[in-house]
């Protein structure tokens, strides 16, 4: 494999793994192809924009003909682009249903038009649904309850419908939230941090007691390095940190490391249909050869040293559409 197309590489998780991919790949050629949505963003890119292995091209996945253009010649696909922000699929599902549904068929159609060699879709734990005991396996039964969830629980049939129908080289990665730098500031700790930053309150749905399982970003682009390279195709393998935290013990620790007071913290109305609690078992995953290497501890210090000390990136980011966006999500919450 040599060159590599990476949808929706601006992003977050994407514009992280772009960047693992150019130093630890190479003699690999990188090609991003975003839509630049809100959440895209060519900052995440700048310190790369001149490494002559990377291209970018400018173009939404639902585009059939700058698909099949930026994907002729390719060895593989990894599928980074979604809308992925659970509170904005509340407000409007529209866009999640056209990029993480329609945007995924586009692809595989690509995948078998131009018969290449690999197709990583990029998902979520979020289609297990909430889980409130135990731990899912790859071969349960999906339970999407959001619009986001749901839009990527259709992503990931679709894909194996792909893989049965036609035969398509497809693997699938589940993961769970991740943090790292570069994180869009609507998800929660970005938020939290650059809220407390400026002495804003951090506004924790309902008791706080909802339950995420956190994965540094670092980890989740080796673990897709190699579903990419030894992932067996029409397989699906869990990613998660083995680091599950309530919200509140996040939030507190978020304070802790910038040495905020608790107070900043303000219960508000929940998000409606949160789900309580993810957890993977990652075993099929460890047996490839995979374990996350950061401790979370310092990872999240790590993180949030970055934000601390990256205001230029984060700062011009909370104004304009965001503000709007802040506005309609947390305007009408009450204080508990
Ligand atoms: P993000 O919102 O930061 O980035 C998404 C990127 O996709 C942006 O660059 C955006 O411009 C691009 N994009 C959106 N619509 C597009 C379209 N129609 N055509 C082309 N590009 C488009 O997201 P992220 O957090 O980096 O998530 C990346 C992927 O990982 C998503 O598929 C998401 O579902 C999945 N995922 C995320 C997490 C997490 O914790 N962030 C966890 C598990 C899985
Ligand atoms: O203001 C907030 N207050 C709050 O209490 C926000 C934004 C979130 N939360 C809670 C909700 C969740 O329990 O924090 C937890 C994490 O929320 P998000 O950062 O919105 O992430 P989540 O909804 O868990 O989804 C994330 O992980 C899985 C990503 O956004 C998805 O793209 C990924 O698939």
């Amino acid at each position: 494999m040599k060159r590599i197309l990476v949808t929706g590489g601006a992003g977050f998780i994407g514009s992280n793994f772009v960047r693992h991919l150019l130093l630890n790949r190479p003699d690999y050629d990188v090609i991003v192809l975003d839509k630049l949505t809100y959440a895209g963003n060519l900052e995440n890119l700048k310190d790369v924009q001149d490494n002559p292995h990377y291209q970018f091209v400018h173009g939404d996945i639902c585009d059939v003909n700058i698909v099949q253009q930026t994907a002729e010649g390719v060895d593989a696909i990894v599928n980074f682009a979604a809308e992925t922000h659970v509170d904005r699929s509340l407000l409007e599902p529209g866009a999640f249903i056209n990029t993480d549904v329609y945007g995924t068929y586009v692809l595989l159609e690509a995948v078998k038009k131009l018969g290449i060699e690999r197709f990583v879709q990029i998902s979520t734990d979020e289609v297990y649904g909430s889980v409130e005991e135990g731990s899912s396996v790859e071969t349960d039964q999906l339970a999407p309850r959001s619009p986001y969830a749901a839009s990527k629980a259709a992503a990931d049939l679709m894909v194996n419908a792909y893989r049965t129908s036609f035969g398509l080289p497809t693997v699938i990665t589940r993961a769970s939230n991740n943090f790292g730098p570069y994180q869009y500031p609507e998800k929660v700790i970005p938020l939290f941090v650059t809220n407390a930053l400026d002495d804003q309150p951090l506004p924790l749905y309902g008791d706080g007691l909802n339950v995420r399982d956190w994965l540094y970003v670092g980890d989740h682009c080796e673990a897709i390095d190699l579903v990419l390279h030894k992932g067996e195709p029409g397989e699906v393998y869990n990613v998660g940190g083995g680091n599950e935290r309530t919200n509140i013990e996040l939030t507190g620790m978020i304070l802790d490391l910038l040495g905020k007071p608790q107070s900043l913290i303000k219960h508000v109305t929940d998000r409606p249909g949160h789900d309580r609690r993810y957890s993977l078992n990652c075993a099929k995953l460890a047996a490839l050869g995979w374990q996350p290497r950061h401790r979370f501890e310092e990872a999240m210090a790590q993180t949030v040293r970055w934000y601390v000390e990256n205001e230029w990136w984060w700062r011009k980011l909370k104004s304009g559409e965001y503000a709007d966006y802040y506005n309609r999500n947390y305007g009408h919450r009450r204080t508990l």
